[in-house]
């Protein structure tokens, strides 16, 4: 079997088995790497005058890691303009956030035509090729066009919206159209999956059969859905680990006797964060008796603070914990313990074990891997209770959480209550069932049915040519 080549936007440290990194995809990705003899691709996240398409190699125990340096221009106009300004908000349905800016566009182009261009000398013949996530979504297109045959699969991190909402993109047939040059594209649920076969029907004139390959634009592309998991050994273990436990005795004596909500998220408007501290005021309204008994803390690690509606919401959130913690607070307790810095995984899995609520709700979310860490990090004989958005693609999965509609602050308000309520032994059969799907939907198994599906993909070169510059 030949190479794995993974490409995406960063790179990760696979040999970083603690994880300093933050970030669903750089855990996920070093976890597949180490196993396979592989390179991983991407942006080194520097930036130089003018761009050389100069490779920088560096190998490690698992894996080769290759990386090139962008121009300023790329990172404004592909990073931090198409990638974060006008994809990322709009496939989190929110338009309203979402720019429109055809230097974007360019950029977005520009920069998938240097990463095929870059990558190419490394390409072997029997290599096969894994793509990652909304910045790259053009990148089969542009290798095919330099005469790559090889397969190409894609995998979607984020959700794909619904039709109506994803047309609102100009020049959205390109970019769907450019999909078509995959041999397999994944997603993080069926949600997504049927939100893009629905636009291939009603705006591309395409069919799905009944194998799941779609066909349009006068070619095939296989999907299906591969829910993203966790290196959940390796949390488990980090979550019985030594700093777990500093963490855990730090905690206890920093709760004395009362109990804690947690939230851990980069911080982002998709996230919910600004109606989970509102359902959190709610419930304290209405529950005089928690007040002093009940705390949410909350980790909200700074993220793409380039962009402006990054800044935006730091300052909404700012405001928000400001004003509920300066009308609840009493001089030795704060209702909400808000943190805006970056703790290591061991650490994180020893905080999330005190927590009674793990409570998860994203507006928009592809799948979220916070809820599965809670889970993961639970002491099996008295486990806290996942409060879960439906908005996320993990609740397609976990579905003995308590599924909340994340908009509605009473809804939110009542699981809290119901969570912290709950007895023991309804809590154990909950997370019972939880823990199972967790280890079983491992990052292994994702990326074992990913490659497999790959491998297994109908790969006609003949389609290819159609596509291959003279
Ligand atoms: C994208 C999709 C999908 C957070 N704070 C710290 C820290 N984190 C870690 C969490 C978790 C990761 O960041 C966040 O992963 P999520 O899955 O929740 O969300 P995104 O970053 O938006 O990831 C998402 C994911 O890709 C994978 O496909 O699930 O839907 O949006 O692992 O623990 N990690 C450390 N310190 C922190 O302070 N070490």
């Amino acid at each position: 079997m030949g190479r794995l080549i993974v490409i995406s936007n960063r790179v990760g440290q696979p040999d970083d088995t603690r994880g300093a990194s933050v970030g669903g995809l750089a855990m996920a990705l070093g976890a597949a790497l180490r196993e396979y003899n592989g390179i991983w691709f991407g942006w080194s996240g520097r930036t130089v005058e003018t761009f050389t398409g100069q490779l920088s190699v560096q190998r490690g125990q698992g894996a080769t890691i290759a990386t090139v340096d962008l121009e300023e221009q790329d990172r404004d106009e592909y990073y931090n303009g198409y990638a974060n300004r006008t994809l990322w908000p709009l496939f989190h349905y929110r338009i309203d956030l979402s720019a429109y800016e055809r230097s974007f566009n360019e950029g977005y182009a520009r920069v998938n035509a240097r990463f095929a261009q870059t990558v190419l000398p490394l390409l072997e013949p029997d290599d096969f090729i894994w793509v990652h996530d909304y910045h790259l979504i053009p990148l089969a297109r542009e290798l095919r066009r330099r005469g790559v045959k090889n397969r190409i699969g894609f995998f979607l991190h984020i959700p794909w919206p619904a039709r109506r909402l994803f047309a609102t993109l100009p020049l959205h047939r390109e970019l769907v159209e450019a999909v078509f040059d995959y041999d397999l594209v994944g997603f993080q649920s069926h949600d997504s999956l049927s939100a893009f076969e629905d636009y291939v029907r009603g705006e591309a004139e395409g069919e799905i059969d009944s194998g799941g390959i779609a066909q349009a634009f006068g070619r095939r592309v296989r999907l299906g859905v591969f829910p993203i998991g966790l290196d959940a050994d390796a949390f488990m273990a980090a979550a019985r680990g030594e700093a777990a436990a500093a963490w855990r005795e730090r905690m206890r004596v920093s709760l004395a006797g009362r109990r804690m909500i947690i939230g851990v998220d980069r911080l982002d408007y998709s996230k919910g964060l600004e109606e989970r501290f509102l359902a959190y005021e709610e419930y304290l309204a209405n529950t005089p008796e928690a007040l002093e008994q009940v705390f949410l803390l909350q980790i909200a690690t700074p993220s793409r603070d380039e962009v402006e509606a990054y800044q935006e919401i730091r300052a909404r959130l700012d405001a928000v914990t400001g004003r509920i913690n300066g009308a609840f607070a009493t001089p030795d307790w704060v209702p909400i313990r808000y943190v805006n810095r970056t703790y290591r995984r061991d650490e994180l899995a020893g905080i999330y074990s005190m927590a009674a609520i793990g409570l998860v709700t994203p507006l928009r979310d592809g799948m979220n891997l916070v809820a599965k860490e809670y889970v993961a990090a639970q002491p099996p004989e008295d486990p806290g209770v996942l409060i879960l958005s439906r908005f996320a693609g993990a609740a397609e999965q976990m579905e003995e959480a308590l599924i909340v509609n994340p908009f509605s602050r009473e809804e939110v308000s009542d699981a809290i209550e119901a969570g912290l309520a709950m007895p023991r032994d309804e809590r154990v059969r909950r997370w019972e069932s939880l823990i199972e799907g967790v280890r079983r939907h491992d990052v292994a198994a994702w990326r074992d049915a990913f490659v497999e599906a790959l491998l297994a993909a109908p790969c006609s070169p003949a389609d290819r040519l159609a596509t291959a510059e003279p």
